[in-house]
C-alpha cells in the first residue's frame, strides 16, 4: 500500500496519512487521465480508452500512429504539444497544464467524401459543451470556436483513406481553457483568448473534457445510425458567427468575397 500511495502522490494526489489509522484523500490532480475523466463520461466507445501523455509533438500524430492497432474512440491526450498544427501547416500554440490537446481515433465506415462532416459534428459538439459551462461560444465555420470575437478553439480533422473507404479519421482538438490573460505570444495576441479570459471562470478539464466526449458521441452516433448530420448542423446554424454577414473566402491564390447565407444539410457553406 506504501508504495501505491507513494505512486499517486508523486502523481500528483495529496493524501494525509495517519499512523495506525490509514490514508485520506485530500485532492485529486488536475490531471487528464481515464481515470480521472471516466466519472463524469456517459459514452459507450468515445473515450473508454485514453492515453494520457505529459509530452507529445502532436496529438494528432501520435493517434496517427496507434489508428490502425486502437479502437475507434480511442482518446490521445497531452499536457504539452512541441509541435501543434493547425490546418495547411500553421502552428497550434501548445501550453503545458491549463489547455486541451486531444486527438480521437474514429473509424466511421462511410465514404471519404463525408469526411469533412466530423469537423462540423466536433464543432456542434464544443460549441454545446461551451455553452453548457455557461459560456456563450460561437461556430466559425468550419473549425473555429469563438467566445467574444475571439478564438478559444480550434478543430484539425486528418484522414487515411483508399478510394471509397475511410481506414481512419483522426479528430484533432485544442482548446484554450485556463491560460490567463497577456500569456499567448504576441503574433496571436490579439486573436486568441481562453475560456478563463473570456468568461472570469476557472474550467475544470476533466469535466469539460467529458462533456465534450459525451456531446461528441451522441451526435456522431445519429450520424453513423441514421447517415445524417441534422443535429449538428442545426447547433452550427444556430451559433454560427458568419451567417448573415459579409466573408472573405481566401483559398490558395484565390479570394471570394460575399454574404455567408447558409450552410447545407451536408455542412457546406
Ligand atoms: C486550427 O487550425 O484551428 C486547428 C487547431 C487544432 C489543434 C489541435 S491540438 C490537438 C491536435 N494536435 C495537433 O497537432 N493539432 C490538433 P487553423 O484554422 O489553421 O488555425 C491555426 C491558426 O490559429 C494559427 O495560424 C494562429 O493564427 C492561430 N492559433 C495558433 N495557436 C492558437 C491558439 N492556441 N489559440 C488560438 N489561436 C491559435
Amino acid at each position: 500500500i506504501w508504495k501505491c500511495i507513494n505512486s499517486l502522490k508523486e502523481a500528483g494526489y495529496v493524501i494525509d496519512s495517519v499512523p495506525n489509522k490509514g490514508y485520506k484523500l485530500i485532492s485529486t490532480p488536475d490531471i487528464l487521465t481515464y481515470e480521472e475523466i471516466e466519472p463524469y463520461l456517459n459514452t459507450i466507445n468515445i473515450g473508454r480508452k485514453v492515453l494520457y501523455f505529459k509530452e507529445l509533438d502532436s496529438t494528432n500524430n501520435k493517434a496517427k500512429e496507434l489508428a490502425f492497432n486502437s479502437p475507434e474512440g480511442t482518446v490521445i491526450i497531452s499536457e504539452l504539444q512541441t509541435s501543434g498544427r493547425g490546418r495547411l501547416g500553421r502552428d497550434w500554440y501548445s501550453p503545458s497544464g491549463n489547455g486541451i490537446y486531444m486527438s480521437t481515433i474514429l473509424k466511421p465506415d462511410v465514404d471519404p467524401v463525408n469526411a469533412s462532416k466530423i469537423t462540423q459534428i466536433a464543432a456542434a459538439a464544443l460549441c454545446k459543451s461551451f455553452n453548457e459551462f455557461g459560456i456563450k461560444s460561437y461556430i466559425k465555420w468550419p473549425n473555429d470556436i469563438i467566445v467574444n470575437n475571439k478564438k478559444v478553439c480550434g478543430i484539425l480533422t486528418e484522414m487515411d483513406a483508399e478510394l471509397n473507404q475511410i481506414n481512419y479519421i483522426i479528430l484533432g482538438v485544442g482548446i484554450n481553457v485556463n491560460m490567463e490573460k497577456g500569456s499567448f505570444p504576441k503574433e496571436i495576441n490579439n486573436i486568441a483568448s481562453s475560456l478563463k479570459i473570456e468568461s472570469g471562470l476557472h474550467v475544470n478539464r476533466q469535466k469539460l473534457i467529458s462533456s465534450i466526449l459525451n456531446n461528441f458521441e451522441i451526435l456522431y452516433n445519429e450520424y453513423l445510425y441514421k447517415k445524417n448530420i441534422s443535429s449538428s448542423i442545426k447547433i452550427c446554424k444556430e451559433n454560427s458567427i458568419i451567417l448573415g454577414r459579409e466573408i472573405k473566402i481566401i483559398k490558395g491564390n484565390e479570394t471570394l468575397q460575399g454574404t455567408a447565407i447558409d450552410i447545407d444539410d451536408e455542412g457546406v457553406l
